[in-house]
């Protein structure tokens, strides 16, 4: 964790206890404040050094602001925040993943009953006690109950934008030291699975002391959790992060036994097998020469002294046939090497046996984003800015989808008829003033009312490049609304693309849950784009949806949904999660040309 995520970090909880305590306005202060920290250049230490006037240089962080970061850099902590946690001793982070409770719920449980942990918000729920308390009914300590067991194991896995960094930070610091060969993530991070249990590393060299220690030495671990010979286990930015270090003529059997899935590894071994040959986390070899080593294995062993190519006194069963290399292990198996995202069990072991992997889809084959928010409505920087961004990340088009007024649709943040038309001359305007090299067209992304109806006139939507729907409000109602919702929305004749169909939240809410078949078979029918909604906390749809949208022929959008500059970078987690729905190239509608798009888009 940098020292501006952990100050940011630190300005949140000001706000949440703030706000748990009734005060107004100055929560809101405070979060802008943290976001801000957060996206920061300048390390905020720096700043703190120079003093107060540095650090209120930066955008939304005010003097009252600014002196708490120095005092927190001068004396460790913060007297006001410390003041405000011993006032209400909770576990915020806790408590506030239950859905429908935020902090301010926090503080009244609190000052009623007492709760400061989820087992104790669950107690008071269950012996009626919170529907007695003011300002909370029946309803509301029902809503609580329902929701206190999706927290409980959101709680227990890292959103993959989350993690990712932390791997990330994690490769280039172990890559950098001169004793190692080779290193790459594996296990579920590797796989892009859209939630990580822990981060798994795996090194290849030959001096195994010094790694572990430079890792439990890393300026980002938190703490040790285990030092062992040829492995560790470190504690940074709340997960745990596993390395394995091993030989390197083991280095690609390692990574493939620790990338998994468990249920692609089971797999792939019974192929070994039925080849004479038996796959471990050492390597391949050929035990054709070798008794009683031809039990199927279907439950996977994991068990390293009975399972490592030798036997009890440590001779080699058979000769090493690949090892050193993943792709020398599938190639040996007679496969074509399969995509880390496709190993699920789910169809990939024989279509690379059979040399029809799909050609996965790549980051760089997109040619613009579909889905784009700007300061006309809750994005923070302009039209102008935005187009820039779009063309510095080498893409041909962009597109200006801000959101339209409708349920769900915070206040007045969302565009009514006129002023999409108003701002349609703008973004022709701006489209004129930028670069020359980005095609520019300008959308919307209209609301999903609960019934399926689109909240914005159909002659406004007309006139527009390109319509984005997507449920913002109703996210409870049942999957046969939700269905019919969905298909109603894909039908409809101005609607270019489904924009987040679920409107989950990971780890936070889980969404409508419609029928996907039906969905993505109306959507292909209607010629209908599915988004891959590539913002880290949503990841919607999701792999399987993907891959139903594929089969029923749909094509899907890897979109950002970007509010700044920066966060039309998270593309690559929505690339990965359509990859994980085995979408190709000519699956992706903004992988197409400017041309391709408009074809589409008039078609
Ligand atoms: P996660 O961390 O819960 O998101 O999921 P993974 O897939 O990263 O699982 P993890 O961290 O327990 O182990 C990493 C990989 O190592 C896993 O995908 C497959 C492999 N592996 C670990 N232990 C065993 C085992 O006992 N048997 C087999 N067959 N594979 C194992
Ligand atoms: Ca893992
Ligand atoms: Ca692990
Ligand atoms: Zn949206």
């Amino acid at each position: 964790m940098s020292r501006n995520d952990e100050v940011a970090a630190l300005l949140e909880e000001f706000a949440d206890l703030l706000e748990a305590t009734g005060v107004e306005y100055k929560p809101t202060a405070y979060r802008r404040a943290a976001e801000n920290v957060r996206e920061h250049t300048a390390p905020i230490e720096n700043l703190a050094g120079e003093g107060e006037e540095a650090v209120a240089e930066i955008d939304r962080v005010g003097d009252a602001i600014a002196s708490k970061v120095v005092e927190y850099f001068e004396t460790g902590e913060i007297e006001e925040l410390a003041a405000l946690r011993e006032e209400l001793p909770a576990d915020m982070a806790g408590l506030t993943a239950v859905e429908g409770v935020g902090p301010k719920t926090v503080g009244s449980l609190y000052e009623a009953l007492g709760v400061t942990t989820l087992d104790e918000l669950e107690a008071a729920a269950e012996a009626g006690e919170i529907r007695e308390v003011s300002g909370f009914g029946a309803k509301t300590e029902e809503n609580i109950l329902d929701n206190i067991p999706f927290a409980r194991e959101a709680r227990k896995r890292t959103r993959l934008g989350d993690a990712r960094p932390v791997a990330d930070a994690a490769l280039s610091y172990l890559a950098d030291l001169d004793a190692v060969e080779s290193v790459e993530v594996c296990g579920s991070i590797r796989r892009w699975k859209d939630t990580i249990g822990d981060i798994d590393l795996l090194v290849a060299s030959d001096a195994r002391e010094p790694i572990v220690e430079s890792l439990t030495d890393w300026s980002e671990a938190d703490a040790t959790i285990e030092a062992g010979t040829g492995k560790a286990s470190v504690r940074a930015s709340g997960t745990r992060v596993d390395l394995r270090i091993v030989d390197a003529e083991e280095f690609g059997a390692a990574l493939q036994y620790f990338t998994g899935s468990r249920a692609h590894n089971v797999a792939v071994r019974n192929r070994a097998i039925d080849r004479g040959l038996k796959l471990n986390e050492y390597g391949l070899f050929d035990i054709s020469d070798v008794d009683g080593e031809s039990d199927v294995d279907d439950a996977g062993s994991g068990d390293a002294a009975a399972d490592d190519g030798t036997d009890a006194d440590g001779q080699r069963v058979g000769e090493r046939v690949a090892g050193e290399t993943e792709a020398g292990v599938y190639e040996a198996l007679d496969m074509d090497p399969v995509p880390p995202e496709l190993r699920e069990d789910d169809g990939e072991v024989a279509a690379a046996a059979a040399g029809e992997l799909p050609e996965l889809v790549e980051t760089g084959d997109l040619r613009g984003d579909l889905h784009t928010h700007t300061d006309w409505s809750d994005g923070g920087f302009s039209i102008a800015e935005m187009i820039d961004a779009a063309a510095d990340r080498g893409y041909d088009y962009h597109v200006v989808t801000d959101h339209a007024a409708g349920p769900g649709i915070f206040g007045n943040t969302g565009l009514d008829e006129a002023e999409i038309a108003e701002q349609a001359e703008a973004v022709a305007d701006a489209a004129e003033s930028v670069r020359a090299d980005v095609e520019v067209f300008h959308g919307i992304e209209a609301n999903i009312d609960a019934e399926g109806a689109i909240t914005t006139d159909d002659a406004t939507l007309a006139d527009l490049d390109l319509v984005v729907a997507s449920p913002h409000s109703a996210l409870g109602q049942d999957g046969e609304a939700a269905t019919e919702r969905l298909v109603r929305a894909v039908e409809h004749p101005h609607v270019d693309v489904l924009g987040h169909p679920t409107g989950r939240l990971i780890n936070s809410r889980p969404g409508i849950a419609p029928d996907v078949e039906a969905v993505v078979a109306a959507a292909a029918d209607a010629g209908t784009a599915i988004e891959v909604n590539a913002n880290p906390a949503r990841l919607d749809a999701d792999g399987d949806t993907v891959r139903a949208a594929v089969d029923a022929g749909a094509p899907i959008a890897v979109n950002t949904d970007a509010h700044t500059p920066r966060e039309l970078d998270n593309v690559r987690y929505g690339v990965h999660t359509a990859r994980r729905g085995w979408a190709e190239t000519g699956d992706t509608l903004n992988a197409r040309s400017a041309d391709g798009l408009r074809e589409f888009l008039d078609g």
